[in-house]
C-alpha cells in the first residue's frame, strides 16, 4: 500500500487489520466511536463486555493461546482504569497485549475537563511500551510501534490517544510489523551447559512459562528424554510439559506436586528453562525446602533481565527456549552419540509420581464432609476434562489446590494468573481463549468469591456474544484463602471472609441464558463436564463443596504471615 490520505480512526483501524487482529474488547465509549464505526468494516469483531477488567482478560487470554498481540480498547478516564489491574498480570504472564486508551482531547488535556485524568502514569510500571499519540500523522507508526513492542519484549503495551486526534487527517501508509525469532544463545554457554548435563548424576529440568509460550515442549521432552531427566513444570505452568509423560514429575510451588519438589531436591544440575525462577514459585511448600542449594544452576530466557535476579546461577542464557534446547542436545550428543536412557532413574521417576498420586487421592478419600471435599471436585474434574482443554485458573485456596490436579498434553493449555494473584482472572482469559480456540474446550476454574469480582457479570457477554466457555465454580460460601489466615493466624475471629447466602448459580445462568448445571458430589462431576462441553453453549457449573479448617490447604503467604500479636488492651 502506498501513501493514502486517510483519517486518524482509519490508520489505527487498518494498522489492527495489518497486525491480523480479529477481535478487540472492551465497552463502548464515545472516544473512539468514529473508530469502533470501522471495525465491521476492516473484519474486527467488537467484542462487548460486562466490565473493562474482563476485556483486558480476554486479550490476554487470546494472546497467550495464539501466541500473537492481541487488543482491548476502553472509554478514557474510567473505563481506562479498569484496565490497570488485568494489564499487570499479563506483564507478567508476558502476554503480548496492546491496551488502546483514548484521552481527553489534546486541547483540553490538564483542564480538569471531563473523564480527565493523566492516564500513562497508572500503567507505567506493568508495559513494556506505552506512547501518547502526539499528532493524527503518527497514529499507524506509533499504533504499529505498540505492536511491534509487544511482540519483541513479551508483554503488554498501551496506546494512549488523545480522543481528537481520531478525526485528524494524515497521509500515510500502511504496513505491518515483522516477526522476530531468537537464537540458541551463544556457543561458550551452549557448551558450559552441555558439559555441566552431560556429567551431571541427577540432572533436573524445570520447563517454565517459555516452553509453553515460547512452544518449545517438543525440543524439551526430546532433551529430557536424552538426559533421562525428570521435567517440573514451574509455578502455574502445568502445561509447559506432558504431564503423562514417563519424566513428567508435576509442578513445584503452592499446592503443586510433592514428586517434583522431592525430585528436584535431589538434583545435582538443574536446568531452567524459559523459567524466570520467580521468588514466590520457588518457595518452600508442604514441608519441603525443595530448591537444591547445592546444584549448578543453568538458566535460560529471552529476557536478559530475569536472568540471575533472584537465585545465583552458574549459568545464565539470553535465548529461545527451544532453539536452545535444540542446540544444547546437539551437542551433548555429538559427545556421547551412544547415551542410553537410564531405566534406574526412570523407575525412580515411577514410583515418585506414584507415590504421589497415593497421597493425592488419600487426602479426600479418607475425609467426610458434610458437602463434596474439594480435592474429590478436582481430582474428579482432572480425569473428566478432554485432553484438550484449556483451563484458566483463579487465585483462591481452591483454585491453588487445582495445581496439583490440572495436567496438559500440550503447550498454552494452562493460563493463570500467575504472581499477580489477582482473584477474578480466570472467566475473562477463558472468554479470550474460546475465541482463539473454538475448537477447543475452554473451562474458567473460580472461587465463589472471584466469581463474583469478575465472572458471573461476564455470562452476559459469553451468551451475548456466543462464546461457550465453561465456568466450574468452587462454592465454599467463603474467601477460603483468606479465611485460612483467620484460622491458623487469627484464633478463627472472621472478619470479612464469610460469603453467606450465595445464589443459586446454576439458575441464575439459566435466567441469564447460559446452562447452568449443579453439583453436589464427585460422582455428578464427569457428566456435567460432558453434558457443558456437548451443549456447546455457555455453561456455569456450580460445584457445591466444603470449606473451612476440615478442607483448607495450607495458606499461601505462610512466608509473609505472623501470629497476631496485640499489645494494646482493646
Ligand atoms: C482482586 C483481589 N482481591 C483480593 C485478593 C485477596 N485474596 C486472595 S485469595 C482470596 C479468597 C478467594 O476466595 P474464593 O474466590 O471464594 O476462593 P476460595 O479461596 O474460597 O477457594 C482473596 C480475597 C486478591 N488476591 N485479589
Ligand atoms: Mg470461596
Amino acid at each position: 500500500m502506498s501513501k493514502h490520505k486517510m483519517l486518524g480512526s482509519e490508520a489505527l483501524v487498518e494498522t489492527l487489520a495489518a497486525e491480523g487482529v480479529k477481535n478487540v474488547f472492551g465497552i463502548v465509549g464515545s472516544a473512539y466511536m468514529d473508530a469502533l464505526d470501522l471495525f465491521e468494516a476492516a473484519g474486527i469483531r467488537f467484542i462487548s463486555v460486562a466490565h473493562e477488567q474482563a476485556a483486558c482478560h480476554a486479550a490476554d487470554g487470546l494472546a497467550r493461546v495464539t501466541g500473537r498481540p492481541q487488543a482491548c480498547i476502553a472509554q478514557n478516564g474510567p473505563g481506562a482504569a479498569n484496565f490497570v489491574s488485568a494489564m499487570t498480570a499479563a506483564f507478567w504472564a508476558h502476554s503480548p497485549v496492546v491496551a488502546i486508551t483514548p484521552e481527553a482531547g489534546s486541547m483540553g488535556l490538564g483542564t480538569g475537563g471531563f473523564q480527565e485524568l493523566d492516564q500513562m502514569p497508572m500503567f507505567a510500571e506493568q508495559t513494556v511500551y506505552q506512547v501518547r499519540v502526539s499528532r493524527p500523522e503518527r497514529m499507524a507508526e506509533l499504533a504499529r510501534r505498540c505492536f511491534y513492542l509487544a511482540k519483541v519484549e513479551r508483554g503488554p503495551t498501551q496506546l494512549n490517544i488523545p480522543r481528537d486526534h481520531f478525526y485528524g487527517v494524515c497521509e500515510d501508509e500502511i504496513y505491518p510489523t515483522h516477526d522476530l525469532s531468537a537464537g540458541p544463545g551463544p556457543d561458550d554457554a551452549l557448551e558450559r551447559a552441555a558439559s555441566l548435563l552431560a556429567q551431571a548424576k541427577h540432572p533436573v529440568l524445570l520447563a517454565g512459562g517459555g516452553v509453553s509460550q515460547g512452544d518449545a515442549v517438543t525440543q524439551t521432552v526430546a532433551l529430557a528424554e536424552y538426559l533421562t531427566a525428570p521435567v517440573a513444570n514451574s509455578y502455574l505452568h502445568n502445561d509447559s510439559f506432558p504431564s503423562r509423560h514417563a519424566l513428567a514429575v508435576g509442578p513445584i510451588g503452592y499446592c503443586g506436586s510433592k514428586a517434583a519438589m522431592r525430585t528436584l531436591s535431589q538434583a545435582d544440575v538443574v536446568l531452567a528453562l524459559g523459567c524466570r525462577l520467580g521468588p514466590f514459585g520457588t518457595l518452600p511448600q508442604y514441608d519441603l525446602d525443595y530448591f537444591p542449594a547445592e546444584a549448578k544452576l543453568i538458566q535460560v530466557d529471552l529476557d536478559p533481565k530475569v536472568l540471575g535476579l533472584s537465585r545465583r546461577v552458574d549459568v545464565a542464557v539470553q535465548a529461545d527456549a527451544g532453539a536452545f534446547a535444540t542446540a544444547l542436545l546437539a551437542r551433548i550428543r555429538a559427545n556421547n552419540p551412544q547415551r542410553l536412557p537410564d531405566a534406574e532413574r526412570l523407575g525412580q521417576v515411577e514410583l515418585e509420581r506414584h507415590r504421589w498420586l497415593d497421597e493425592l487421592q488419600g487426602w479426600h478419600a479418607a475425609a467426610t464432609t458434610e458437602r463434596m471435599h474439594p480435592r474429590a471436585l478436582l481430582w474428579e474434574l482432572s480425569r473428566a476434562l478432554p485432553d484438550d482443554a484449556i483451563v484458566a485458573t483463579d487465585i483462591g485456596n481452591n483454585a491453588s489446590m487445582a495445581n496439583a490436579y490440572l495436567r496438559f498434553s500440550g503447550p498454552r493449555q494452562h493460563l493463570a494468573a500467575l504472581s499477580w494473584g489477582n482473584c477474578g482472572f480466570a472467566y475473562g482469559a477463558a472468554l479470550g481463549a474460546k475465541l482463539g480456540r473454538p475448537d477447543a474446550p475452554v473451562f474458567a476454574f473460580q472461587g465463589d468469591g472471584a466469581w463474583g469480582i469478575s465472572g458471573l457479570a461476564e455470562v452476559m457477554t459469553a451468551v451475548r456474544e456466543q462464546i461457550p466457555v465453561i465456568a466450574v465454580v468452587a462454592n465454599n460460601g467463603e474467601w477460603g484463602a483468606e479465611k485460612k489466615n483467620q484460622i491458623d493466624y487469627y484464633d478463627n475471629r472472621f472478619v470479612g471472609t464469610q460469603l453467606p447466602g450465595n445464589p443459586d448459580y446454576a439458575r441464575l445462568a439459566e435466567d441469564m441464558g447460559a446452562l447452568g448445571l449443579r453439583v453436589e458430589r464427585p460422582d455428578q462431576v464427569a457428566d456435567a463436564v460432558g453434558q457443558a462441553v456437548a451443549s456447546g453453549r455457555p455453561c456455569v457449573i456450580d460445584a457445591h463443596v466444603q470449606g473451612g479448617e476440615a478442607v483448607l490447604a495450607e495458606p499461601f503467604r505462610r512466608d509473609a504471615l505472623q501470629k497476631a500479636q496485640r499489645l494494646l488492651p482493646k
